[in-house]
């Protein structure tokens, strides 16, 4: 049956071209195959085949202008339609299968309701406790669920009521998981002991050795020491290694808590001794980084997390983008876990908790956040007049997370048991941190009279107890049968993201010299009293003549404590933490795919927006390419022209689609799917960046080559998020940046806060984040193309930055051997040489080339003045170059001088150079120090504003009619002309020399 394939609704646009037609007369397509190509005056869609069967006839060409109805082509459909049919049905099934969430009902730990203390309130304390033993009735005979069912349902009676009911954002003060609940370590306790010991001990001999070196060394002790349990059940019990058979659990430790990791590795026989004498020492190599950092230790760390707040926003995006390969079907389920190391100071960060709610909202039950809420940060305590973890509590709860809270340690259970008023849990829930780091620091007697003290019925609870016995009441995170039940339940959970908050000691074990006072953190010297003290506290089997040398702790490799060690990781698969790729490269797409890229575009006007855009529509149809491809956008895909994205890939979401979208019926209709393949991360710069970084280094954390873009506005990326760029480095990132809309004048209308002139200044200072700032799609396409081949062909490790602009213009052809110079940063664009005896080199990139361009027509019809007409990608490779070669020029002072690129340019060249761009003037400027000739740059320093592009570049002095008399004045100064002509054309173009400088306006 033939069948009329039309212009389905395209929105709002009338008249669009036909750009590409992509199938032949003859072929047989698909549904959902791209028969042509539209463009709008703002962006380009594809237009899927709606059918299955065989091209009758087209009845379009390239350069037709089509509307919606219009008719396309005709197609033979064939049987395959019914395929199509059991497609649609499929979709439908998948939609209306339910998802059961798995939610563990928390209500169901409680296993006993204690009464409170009777408060003024309590009117009938005979009838509140009726009620309470008839709820503790419910739960020992029906069970918790019935007794959630019965209290769930007097909650609606009392809403409905109007009555005020409680805040249940937290719960009280005392651990989540009850005694009777918590499931058993299988390990060796005594044996785990003495390895944390040596852990503890070798991690705090490692900073204070290193600070005999030099006290400039610094270093953490206490941070690692109110950690240690928290990572030791972690690496014996829960973290499974990548290896040949599994991915890999992934770990983001606290940065300052690194000693621990070493003093780890040490004993596991992966670090050396004399590189735990190198602790921060490296620039002679060998040495171990202060903190995690995969640049220089790439085959250990795998996270950057020492920037706080960086780690668990990074992490939680991490978590979503494993389940996003895996619902894209790219890897396998493998249960596979994050874990993520998060100080509790490290919370006030607003990166640390501000996309907790995504976590939730997607149902990470992959991602597993554990606090060390040791009360303290650097300064002093974090909530000296409130309770660190109830807020936390509240605000992780209120987000949907599973809260473990590991607050009291086993030597509290009796006593907790033997309360039966509710008084001891009344006074844990009314004493603020202040107090509770101040007890920690001032011993037993001090917490019998402050703590228990307050109620005669409490001292008495612990008469019994000498001071000793009280001082040993241990907190939840330095207990491992509590810590081990917390990080159970944790991987059992399913539904939601779980936070275990453990309630810890900064400095534990430090005694004097650091336990639980204001200046632990700072603590990195040890003198012999305190180290002697530690070794004690922790029964480390050192001599005091060893402790004295401040030696290392390492038993024999056939000692217990080491065999056990091992034989712990050989069972979780592998050592951790440990970098690696096993990822292959993507094969090269072919060449045609950026042909049409290199040829003029005629009249036709287009952004180099819309160039990148099409070229990764190009790149969707390569079958290597396209499924590595993460386009990431922060809810800004329509003003960049990539809604076409939408339907043709689909936008990622874990459910799904439940809803039909307003615009079912348009071409570029919202669609959300599980296999989506578009991460539109809504507005948050820090989120969509922390997704670019997931996928820019899952070669390493998932074996896989992904090719992420994130696309943003310029002035709202690095400027925004250069802290997440600088991790990036540091994690060996791969992958496009594309800042949009760039430049300051180019973005016209937005304004001040819009536009922006400097993010190019902000990347020059990452080490391996190469940028360019194109003009035409050519050049576009060969920075692209090249950028595939250095990242994701040859696996270096650099990122690209590459700004592309909204402005619409025609793109000429690719002037003849250009590529070369378009890569280093510079080439010839064009020549004007047949004018006048005079002649200046005048450079430009981005939009403001064009003015550049335009200037050099009328310096040579109207003035006779000369130009070669330079076209500068990237003037931070060419400051990169001149740098490099200056200086090796420099160590080699009777060799033979080396060139820079940008000398070998201008060699041959005559007249002083005018550099012009849409950033500040220091952007050009960079390359200043590496020509012998005069230089003058034109720049946009200074505050953007709203107006034209035209009027702007008027105000910011980059326009062709300053550029000319600039130039001029130029050649004036360098007395090559005399200064009548700058006079005049100055007044030619009214330019008003009294205007003040931009910056100041
Ligand atoms: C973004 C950032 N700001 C400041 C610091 C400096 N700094 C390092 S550790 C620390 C205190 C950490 O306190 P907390 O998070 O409670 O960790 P703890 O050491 O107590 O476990 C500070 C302010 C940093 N590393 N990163
Ligand atoms: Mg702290």
């Amino acid at each position: 049956m033939s069948q009329n394939i039309i212009v389905p609704d395209i929105g709002d646009f009338e008249s669009v071209e036909i750009i590409e037609v992509l199938v032949r007369v003859g072929d047989q397509i698909k549904k959902d195959d791209p028969i042509v190509t539209l463009e709008s005056d703002k962006s380009s869609v594809e237009v899927p085949s709606p059918f299955y069967g065989k091209i009758l006839e087209i009845k379009v060409k390239v350069g037709d202008k089509v509307s919606k109805g219009g008719l396309l082509l005709k197609l033979e459909a064939n049987s395959s339609n019914d395929e199509q049919k059991k497609e649609v049905k499929k979709d439908v099934a998948a939609k209306e299968k339910k998802i059961v969430s798995k939610n563990i009902d928390t209500i169901k730990n409680v296993n006993r309701v204690i009464d409170q203390s009777s408060s003024k309130d309590d009117t009938d304390p005979l009838e509140t406790k009726e009620w309470i033993d008839s709820l503790n009735s419910v739960i020992e005979n029906d069970g918790p669920s019935r007794a959630s069912y019965l209290l769930n349902k007097v909650v609606s009676k009392a809403y409905s009521a109007g009555l005020v009911l409680p805040d249940t954002r937290t719960t009280p003060y005392i651990n989540t998981i009850p005694t009777e609940l918590e499931v058993k370590s299988p390990g060796d306790q005594n044996i785990e002991k003495k390895i944390r010991a040596y852990v503890r001990w070798n991690a705090a001999a490692m900073v204070v050795k290193a600070n005999k070196i030099s006290s400039e060394l610094g270093g953490h002790i206490g941070t690692f020491a109110s950690a240690a349990t928290l990572y030791d059940v972690g690496m014996n019990h829960f973290w499974r290694a990548k290896n040949n058979n599994f991915g890999g659990d992934l770990i983001y430790f606290q940065g300052h808590s690194a000693p621990g990791m070493y003093a780890r590795a040490f004993l596991e026989g992966r670090l050396s001794e004399k590189q735990l004498n190198r602790f921060r020492q490296e620039v002679d190599s060998g040495g171990l980084s202060s903190y995690p950092h995969p640049w220089l230790m790439p085959k250990f760390w795998q996270f950057p997390t020492v920037s706080m707040g960086l780690g668990p926003i990074m992490a939680i995006y991490q978590a979503r983008f494993l389940k996003y390969l895996i619902n894209r079907g790219l890897l396998k389920d493998e249960g596979r876990k994050i874990w993520v190391f998060i100080g509790d100071g490290e919370t006030d960060e607003p990166e640390s908790l501000g996309a907790i709610s995504l976590a939730a909202r997607e149902k990470l039950d992959n991602l597993i956040f554990v606090i060390n809420c040791n009360l303290q940060r650097l300064d002093g305590p974090v909530r000296g007049n409130g309770k660190i973890i109830q807020e936390l509590e509240g605000s992780f709860r209120g987000a949907g997370w599973n809260v473990l809270k590991v607050i009291w340690g086993s030597y509290w259970d009796p006593l907790l048991k033997a309360d039966k008023t509710g008084l001891l849990m009344k006074r844990m829930n009314e004493v603020v941190d202040g107090e509770y780091q101040a007890m920690k620091a001032k011993g037993g007697a001090y917490v019998r009279e402050k703590f228990f003290g307050k109620y005669p019925e409490l001292k008495e609870l612990v008469s019994s107890m000498t001071d000793n016995d009280i001082w040993k009441l241990n907190r939840g995170g330095h207990d491992p049968h509590k810590v081990y039940a917390a990080y159970h339940a944790a991987m059992q959970h399913q539904g939601s993201p779980t936070v275990v908050i453990a309630k810890t000691v900064k400095g534990y074990g430090m005694g004097k010299s650091g336990e639980s006072i204001n200046t632990t953190h700072q603590q990195k010297k040890l003198d012999e009293q305190d180290l002697l003290y530690y070794r004690d506290r922790f029964n480390v089997p050192l001599t005091d003549e060893q402790v004295r040398n401040i030696e290392y702790y390492k038993p024999d490799e056939n000692s217990e404590e080491i065999k056990y060690l091992k034989e712990r990781r050989r069972k979780l698969g592998g050592f951790i933490p440990e970098r690696s790729s096993l990822a292959k490269p993507i094969k090269a797409p072919p060449k045609d795919i950026f042909e049409s890229f290199m040829k003029s575009t005629g009249d036709k006007e287009m952004s180099t927006t819309m160039a990148l855009v099409r070229m990764l529509t190009n790149l969707l149809r390569d079958q290597n390419v396209a499924p590595r491809l993460v386009p990431i956008i922060p809810d800004e895909a329509r003003t960049f022209g990539m809604e076409g994205f939408f339907r043709k890939i689909g936008i990622y979401a874990h459910e799904g689609q439940k809803y039909e979208p307003e615009d079912s019926e348009q071409l570029s209709s919202y669609k959300e799917t599980k296999s989506g393949q578009v991460l539109e991360e809504g507005i948050t710069e820090a989120g969509a960046m922390s997704s670019w970084i997931a996928a820019a280094t899952a070669y390493t954390n998932h074996d896989i080559e992904m090719i992420p873009v994130y696309i943003f506005y310029s002035m709202f990326g690095f400027q925004r998020i250069g802290d997440f760029a600088w991790a990036a480095g540091d994690a060996q990132a791969r992958g496009f940046l594309i800042g949009a809309t760039a430049g300051r004048t180019t973005l016209a209308g937005e304004g001040l806060q819009h536009q922006d002139g400097h993010s190019h200044i902000l990347a020059s200072m990452i080490p391996n984040c190469v940028s360019y700032d194109p003009t035409f799609s050519y050049e576009m396409a060969v920075i692209f193309r090249e950028g595939l081949r250095r990242m994701h062909e040859k696996n270096e490790n650099v990122f690209y930055y590459i700004t592309a602009m909204n402005e619409n213009y025609c793109h000429p052809e690719k002037p003849e051997g250009a590529d070369e110079g378009i890569l280093k940063g510079m080439y010839l664009f064009k020549e004007y040489k047949n004018k006048g005896k005079i002649k200046i080199q005048l450079m430009g990139s981005g939009t403001i080339l064009r003015e550049a361009i335009a200037a050099a027509k009328i310096l040579s019809e109207e003035y006779g003045v000369d130009s070669d007409i330079w076209s500068v990608t990237s003037f931070n490779e060419l400051r990169k170059d001149g740098m490099e070669v200056e200086r090796k020029n420099l160590l080699n002072p009777g060799g033979k001088k080396e060139k820079s690129y940008i000398e070998k340019c201008l060699e041959k060249r005559d007249g002083p150079v005018i550099a012009v761009t849409d950033y500040v003037r220091s952007f050009s400027d960079q390359i200043r120090p590496y020509t012998e000739k005069a230089f003058y740059s034109l720049g946009t320093d200074g505050f953007g504003r709203s107006d034209t592009r035209k009027n702007l570049r008027r105000f910011f002095e980059v326009d062709k009619e300053h550029i000319v008399a600039y130039t001029l004045s130029a050649l004036a100064k360098e007395q090559l002309i005399g200064s009548e002509s700058a006079e005049k054309a100055a007044k030619r173009y009214n330019i008003d020399k009294n205007k003040a400088f931009p910056t100041k306006l």
